[in-house]
């Protein structure tokens, strides 16, 4: 088995220890962040993704699995951001209200981080005013909500509203992405950009800002 094969089936596994071994081994052998990243712990999460909707795994091993990506892109972090980057202004970043699910949205802000962007993570079950408060609060430009879940991403809606409610929402650009999430649903509520990936969200959220 390739060294990205072992990372992912630890990912799976939910073997945090090991995984924490043999990213900086294969980074170490030459394998590149971006590789890891791409595929061991996405293509790993994606299986995982599978095995948990056919029932051959539940939330249990799922979390533990989690953990261990969150972990494995932790140690990556500083290999995918570059390095002597300019500041580019600041955002915050939740997953909204009702909705645990953090993976993508920690992928989106270490990228939008290597951008040079001062990210304001707000975690995870984020109500809608909690987004606009602390874009007031700390002068953002930019608001961006992550959604997993069919059931959670209509509060996408309600913090467009909010931020219309607010006064601010000529001032904020919203930005939104999540498995569910595309395009037309962007359009629809009123949000300002969608981006399938957190590469491409970090592209999007520089430009926004430059
Ligand atoms: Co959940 N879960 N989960 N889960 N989970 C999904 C999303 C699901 C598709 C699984 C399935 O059935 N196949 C399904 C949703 C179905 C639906 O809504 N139609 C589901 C379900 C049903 C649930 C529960 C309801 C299960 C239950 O309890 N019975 C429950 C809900 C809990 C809650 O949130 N209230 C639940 C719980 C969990 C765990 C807690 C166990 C765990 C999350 C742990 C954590 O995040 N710390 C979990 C996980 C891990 C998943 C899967 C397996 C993986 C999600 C993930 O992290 N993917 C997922 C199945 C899947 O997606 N294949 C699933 C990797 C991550 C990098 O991708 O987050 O999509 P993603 O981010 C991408 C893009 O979407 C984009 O960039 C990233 C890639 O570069 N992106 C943005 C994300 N945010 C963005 C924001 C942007 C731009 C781009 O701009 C601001």
């Amino acid at each position: 088995m390739s060294i990205l094969q072992d990372i992912s089936q630890a990912m799976q596994k939910g073997k945090a220890k090991q995984v924490k071994q043999l990213i900086p081994q294969a980074l170490e052998e030459g394998v590149s962040a971006n590789q890891i990243l791409e595929e061991a712990l996405l293509a790993g999460m994606s299986e995982v993704g599978k095995r948990f909707r056919d029932n051959e795994i539940f939330v249990p091993e799922v979390l533990v699995a989690a953990r261990a990506m969150n972990m494995g892109t932790e140690l990556l972090k500083p290999y995918l951001q570059q390095a002597g980057v300019e500041p580019k202004g600041k955002a915050v970043i939740g997953t909204v209200k009702g909705d645990l699910h953090d993976i993508g949205k920690n992928l989106v802000r270490m990228m939008m981080e290597g951008k040079g962007i001062e990210m304001i993570d707000l975690g995870v079950d984020v109500e809608p005013q909690t987004f606009i408060q602390s874009a007031i609060d700390n002068d953002c430009k930019l608001i961006c909500c992550s959604a997993l879940l069919t059931t959670t991403m209509n509060v996408i809606g309600d913090v467009v509203e909010c931020a219309k409610q607010a006064g601010i929402r000529d001032k904020v650009k919203i930005m939104i992405g999540g498995a569910p999430i595309n395009q037309q649903f962007c359009d629809t509520v009123g949000a300002d950009v969608y981006t399938p990936d957190a590469a491409t969200a970090a592209e999007a959220a520089a430009s926004l800002l430059a």
